[in-house]
């Protein structure tokens, strides 16, 4: 039975990673945080009781900040292949904490290759890196590739750029088995609530229960290639099964706007709506309602406005990826269209939205984050 170790397993796609390697027969080694709350929710259900003989889910508290603990934990498990998903993910925080995301999402990387290299795993254990397409930043061409040349724009994509040249290095001077998935913006029902489409979806669910008032977003313009992440966890693995490791761009190819985004999640809960004004000035406003999906909006309601919070210091305003290489090497291709996805997601958010809208009207309330990222 293979091994794998994951960090980040209690992340959107640490928790589908899990899912997909136990589905291949792995035995699955995670990595989670020690929070003051339980912060488990994505892989409670794949989770099993440790008292159990032949469990093939294993969680281990660490940190990709502390090194005697990874080098422990990977001394323990001695896993076939390592996907190192942990990160300070959220690219407009890592300018409020850039000293801790280089610390986790750069120094981390290397903390892990350090000790597999130390442990005298290098020949053995494969390593998958989660790169991004923020490496692209101010993009120097269109679409992006494999070869397209980086120029990050945040320190969460510097610290990502360290990352994705420190796989490269250890695979070039040790032989390491190290590949880098330049992933595109993916997104499921289980994405960050403060990420953009979670955000949409989540806040234009909470509107139409009646929950909230209003979404308060920064740029709208900005365009993004977004795939499902169900698709991309699956092509991580496919990357750490070939002969020789590669680094492969993961995207649909296909662009959209943050303003579509939120027409077509409006549309899946039966409302219209147009787009006025410019600039810090612009709301978007209900023209029509159908359905039975949303019954707190009526026409006329204004369900978005500009709030300059949410801009960041340094944009990255379009990204597109070329995913030709994946298909042509690998076969993969994506299969869940961004439109579908959406639509999954407001699905689930418009259920929440409903269970805490019955709650209320029945004098009991759950507590609501109020956190918009
Ligand atoms: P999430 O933010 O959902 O998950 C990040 C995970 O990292 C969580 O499990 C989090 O733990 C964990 N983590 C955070 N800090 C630390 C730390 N100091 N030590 C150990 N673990 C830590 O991200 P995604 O699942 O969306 O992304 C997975 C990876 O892929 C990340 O590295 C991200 O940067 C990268 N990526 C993501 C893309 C996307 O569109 N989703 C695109 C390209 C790259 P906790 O649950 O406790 O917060
Ligand atoms: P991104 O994702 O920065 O691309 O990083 P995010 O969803 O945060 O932003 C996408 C775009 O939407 C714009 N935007 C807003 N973003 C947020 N979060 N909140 C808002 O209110 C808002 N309004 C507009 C942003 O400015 C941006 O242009 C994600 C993360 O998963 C990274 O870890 C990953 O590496 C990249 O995708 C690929």
């Amino acid at each position: 039975m293979k091994k794998a170790l994951i960090t980040g397993v209690t992340g959107q796609d640490g928790s589908y990673l899990a899912e997909f390697l136990l589905e291949k027969c792995y035995e699955v080694h995670g990595i989670k945080r020690r929070a003051s709350s339980f912060n488990t929710q994505r892989v409670d259900h794949i989770y099993e009781d440790p008292h159990t003989d032949h469990t093939r889910f294993k969680l281990h508290y660490g940190d990709l900040t502390d090194t005697s603990n990874l080098t422990r934990i990977l001394s323990e498990v001695r896993p076939d292949e390592v996907y190192n998903l942990g990160a300070q993910s959220h690219v407009a925080v890592s300018f409020e904490a850039p000293e801790y995301t280089a610390d986790v999402d750069a120094m981390g990387t290397l903390r892990l290759l350090e000790a597999i290299r130390f442990l005298g795993m290098e020949k053995t254990t494969r390593f998958y890196q989660a790169s991004t397409s923020e490496l692209y930043g101010l993009v120097q061409e269109i679409p992006q590739t494999e070869t397209t040349p980086f120029h990050p724009r945040s320190p969460y994509a510097v610290a990502k750029m360290y990352a994705y040249w420190i796989a490269v290095n250890y695979r070039e001077a040790y032989g390491m088995y190290a590949c880098n998935g330049i992933l595109f913006n993916h997104e499921s029902p289980r994405r960050g609530e403060t990420f953009v489409t979670r955000k949409i979806t989540r806040g234009l669910a909470n509107i139409a229960q009646g929950l909230e008032p209003c979404l308060y977003i920064g740029n709208i313009d900005s365009l993004r290639d977004w795939g499902h992440a169900k698709d991309y966890v699956r092509m991580q693995w496919m990357m750490l099964q070939q002969d020789t490791p590669e680094d492969f761009v993961i995207a649909t190819g296909v662009q959209y706007s943050v303003r579509e985004f939120i027409t077509w999640s409006a549309t899946e809960l039966g409302i219209t709506v147009e787009f006025t004004g410019t600039g810090l000035d612009e709301i978007c406003t209900v023209t029509g309602v159908e359905g039975d999906k949303a019954p707190a909006v009526k026409v006329g309601d204004v369900v978005m406005r500009i709030d300059p919070r949410y801009f960041r210091p340094a944009e990255v305003e379009t990204l597109l990826g070329d995913p030709a290489k994946a298909k042509r090497v690998l076969g993969w291709v994506p299969e869940i269209t961004a439109q579908e996805m959406c639509a999954e997601m407001v699905v689930g958010d418009l259920k929440t939205a409903r269970r805490h809208a019955l709650l209320k009207e029945h004098g009991y309330e759950l507590p609501m984050s109020v956190e918009q990222g």
